[in-house]
């Protein structure tokens, strides 16, 4: 709602999607960001295999921000994701700031 206010276009996936619709979506609307969103600890582990994924299909051609209540900015230094934020006024500025670094 909050990317959408600040008049990005966003395509919502839902929930428990896996990396390879990840991909399919990727390359059927060539996005410049991917965010994904964990609200529980168990889902940070496909949070890492979906950032390596989309690394791998797509290089640095794609920008990925994470987010929810269990992540930290150490996680996302980890797994190699671009960029964190913890709230959703800050994932706006964070995902301006990632579009202008695109
Ligand atoms: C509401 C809630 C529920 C509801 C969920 C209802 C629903 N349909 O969504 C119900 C009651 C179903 C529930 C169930 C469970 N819950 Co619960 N729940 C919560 C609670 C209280 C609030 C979550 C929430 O919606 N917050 C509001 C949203 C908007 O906040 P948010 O997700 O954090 O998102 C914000 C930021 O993180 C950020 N953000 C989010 N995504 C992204 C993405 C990007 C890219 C960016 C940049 C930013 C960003 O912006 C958002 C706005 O500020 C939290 C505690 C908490 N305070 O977080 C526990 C919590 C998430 N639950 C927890 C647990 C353990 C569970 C259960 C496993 C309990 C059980 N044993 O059954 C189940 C799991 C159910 C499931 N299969 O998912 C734990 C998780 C702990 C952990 N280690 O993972 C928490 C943290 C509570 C706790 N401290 O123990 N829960």
């Amino acid at each position: 709602m909050m990317l959408r206010g600040a008049d990005m276009d966003v395509i919502d996936l839902g929930v428990n999607v896996p990396a390879d619709k990840f991909v399919e979506s990727v390359k059927q609307h060539s996005p410049q960001v991917v965010a994904l969103s964990a609200l529980l600890t168990t889902t940070m582990p496909s949070m890492k295999n979906t950032t390596h994924v989309l690394r791998k299909e797509f290089g640095g051609n794609i920008k990925v921000m994470i987010g929810g209540a269990p992540i930290t900015q150490q996680f996302s230094d980890e797994i190699g994701a671009d960029g964190y934020s913890s709230d959703a006024a800050s994932a706006v500025d964070l995902a301006l700031r990632l579009l202008k670094a695109a």
